[in-house]
């Protein structure tokens, strides 16, 4: 059979999909595998698993990514696909998942297809994609890729306290293989859309042009514990009010800036969290997002002044602390136009679009040509255990997948 016939086993990927999200599984059908725990230890040792049984060659690094290499015909840089298999506490079964999985099947179909191709291809998982547990996101990816350093992330301490060192030590996936200097030859990965755009407009498979800047910032606010039936309004010092405020503005900046321009604040925790307490403290976290750089600063900038305004006209008082910040990234027209020019040749409806997400690609992009598929998020919706992608939608990017890389490595 010719490799351009070859077409994924979407069976033997749903049924690996669902034995993966099987590990953290929580009510509604999605996962919880945060980071480094006990739940991303089971979800690793189950795909290392798989990645032995089709007799790759499976390293783990400094921060815990694993990487399984299938050999080529030339000893050369691979081709490297892969994704993600942390999630956020709320997260469905396909994100990062898929891409990790999809990547296995496509070599499992050229085993059988006794295909060797002329370049190595290797799929990898990377750790912490999320960030969610441990910030920044793109942490495992980032310093594969040496975009971020690995003495510093090992050393962050996560939303619970622990170092990201000793909970990888503890996982058992603290590997030896170095980091920062990974020479692939390139990089596809194949990820849920996670928007509503492929699905609302008709289209199958998203040729990702790139993925836009993000800027994660933690606030602590520090105001006056008080009675909150004696206290006059104009005594206060309401850490809790203040931090209602940054997201009034955050939010009603976003509207006034249109365009991709999104704010979040995700987390938002008082002490003492009591109902006749004025709040002494406040801890929140804002994300911002747009594909445009100076607008994401400017975002950046007029934020900062009007915290600086609500902050003082309270009277509390602010210490920030950035979390993540990565600038927005484009991704490599041939890589883009091999999506598209596969997706049109398998029969897909492809559209080119912009990720909102993260990806552990966008730590590839400066260095190796760089791309992604989408495929449909059912009403959008991701970060959230009713996350779907229905199986026809995967089978198509799967076969997306498996094509283009037979494609670039030859
Ligand atoms: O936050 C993100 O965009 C990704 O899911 N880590
Ligand atoms: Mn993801
Ligand atoms: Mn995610």
């Amino acid at each position: 059979m010719r490799t351009e016939d070859l077409h994924i086993n979407v069976d033997r990927l749903m049924k690996r999909l669902d034995t993966l999200a099987g590990i953290g599984a929580i009510e509604g059908g999605g996962v919880c595998r945060l980071a480094l725990t006990d739940e991303d230890r089971l979800g690793r040792d189950l795909v290392s698993g798989w990645m032995e049984e089709l007799g790759l060659a499976v390293t783990v690094d400094r921060i815990g990514n694993v990487v399984g290499i299938r050999q080529g015909r030339e000893d050369c840089p691979p081709v490297l696909t892969g994704s993600h298999i942390d999630s956020v506490a709320t997260g469905g079964r396909y994100d990062g998942s898929l891409g990790v999985l999809a990547g296995l099947e496509a070599m499992a179909v050229l085993d059988e297809a006794g295909v060797t191709t002329r370049k190595p291809i290797g799929v990898a998982f990377f750790t912490n994609e999320e960030g969610a547990r441990f910030a920044p996101d793109m942490m495992g990816s980032g310093v594969h890729q040496g975009m971020l350093d690995l003495g510093e992330m090992l050393d962050i301490r996560g939303i619970d306290g622990r170092r990201v060192s000793d909970a990888l030590a503890e996982i058992g996936y603290a590997g030896s293989e170095s980091v920062g200097a990974f020479k692939a030859d390139s990089y596809l990965e194949l990820h849920v859309e996670q928007g509503p755009v492929l699905e609302q407009e008709g289209f199958t498979i998203g040729a990702v042009e790139g993925v836009q800047g993000i800027s994660w910032t933690e606030y602590r606010l520090t105001g006056t514990s008080n009675h909150a039936g004696t206290t006059p309004m104009h005594l206060r010092k309401d850490a809790g009010y203040v931090a209602a405020a940054i997201a009034v503005e955050a939010r009603r900046l976003a509207l006034e800036m249109g365009g991709t321009q999104v704010a979040t604040v995700g987390v938002s925790e008082l002490r003492p969290n009591l109902v006749n307490v004025i709040a002494a403290e406040a801890l929140l976290t804002l994300d911002l997002r747009n594909t445009k750089e100076e607008r994401l600063q400017w975002a950046e900038a007029r934020l900062n002044e009007l915290i600086e305004g609500i902050v003082s006209e309270e009277g509390v008082g602010v210490q920030s602390r950035r979390l993540a910040r990565f600038e927005p990234v484009t991704f490599d027209p041939d890589m883009i136009a091999l999506v598209e020019g596969t997706a049109q040749r398998l029969g897909c409806r492809v559209k080119r679009l912009p990720s909102g997400a993260g990806h552990d690609a966008q730590m590839f992009a400066p260095n190796c040509p760089t791309g992604m598929i989408f495929v449909p998020s059912q009403g959008g919706i991701s970060h959230n255990v009713a996350e779907y992608t229905a199986p026809e939608d995967i089978r198509a990017g799967a076969d997306v997948l498996l094509q283009a890389l037979i494609a670039r490595a030859g």
